[in-house]
C-alpha cells in the first residue's frame, strides 16, 4: 500500500484581526490652544517652578482656589500691576504663606483675568490667567508684558 502524501493540503488560515485604530483627534470644534473648561473645584497650584495650570478656564459663577505649594509666600493679584483693576475677584486672595490656600471671589462675567504675584511682579513664573466662560484667552505675549 502506499500512503498518499498530503502535499499542499495544509491550509493556512490567516486570521486577520482588524485593528480599529481610533484616531486621536476628538473632532471637536474648539480652539486647540485654548484650555478646556474645568469642573469645580477649580484649582491653581503654585509650585517652586511656576503655576499649574498657568491658563485655567472656569465656568461663570465659580470660584478658583490657589494652593501655595512653594516654599515662599505669594500674593496673587489681578493685572495690571500695580492698580490691579481688571478682575477684583482675584484680589480677595490674602497673601498665601507656604502650605496655605485661598479662594477668589466668584467670577460673574466672561472675561480673561490675567494675574501676577505682587511680591515678584516681573517674574513670568507667577503670571497666569483665569479665563471665565467663553472669553478669549490672553495671548502669552500680552500675559507677560501687560
Ligand atoms: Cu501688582
Amino acid at each position: 500500500m502506499f500512503s498518499k502524501t498530503d502535499i499542499g493540503s495544509g491550509k493556512i488560515e490567516t486570521t486577520l484581526v482588524a485593528m480599529a485604530l481610533v484616531a486621536a483627534c476628538g473632532g471637536g470644534g474648539g480652539t486647540p490652544t485654548s484650555p478646556s473648561l474645568t469642573t469645580p473645584p477649580n484649582t491653581v497650584t503654585i509650585t517652586s517652578s511656576g503655576l499649574e495650570p498657568r491658563d485655567l478656564r472656569v465656568a461663570v459663577g465659580t470660584q478658583t482656589r490657589f494652593v501655595n505649594n512653594d516654599t515662599r509666600p505669594h500674593e496673587i493679584r489681578s493685572n495690571p500691576h500695580p492698580t490691579h483693576g481688571d478682575c477684583p475677584e482675584i484680589n480677595d486672595l490674602s497673601t498665601l504663606q507656604p502650605g496655605q490656600s485661598g479662594l477668589t471671589r466668584a467670577f460673574t462675567r466672561e472675561i480673561a483675568c490675567g494675574y501676577h504675584d505682587n511680591l515678584d511682579d516681573t517674574n513670568r513664573a507667577w503670571r497666569g490667567q483665569i479665563i471665565v466662560g467663553g472669553a478669549s484667552a490672553i495671548s502669552e505675549r500680552d500675559l507677560y508684558t501687560y
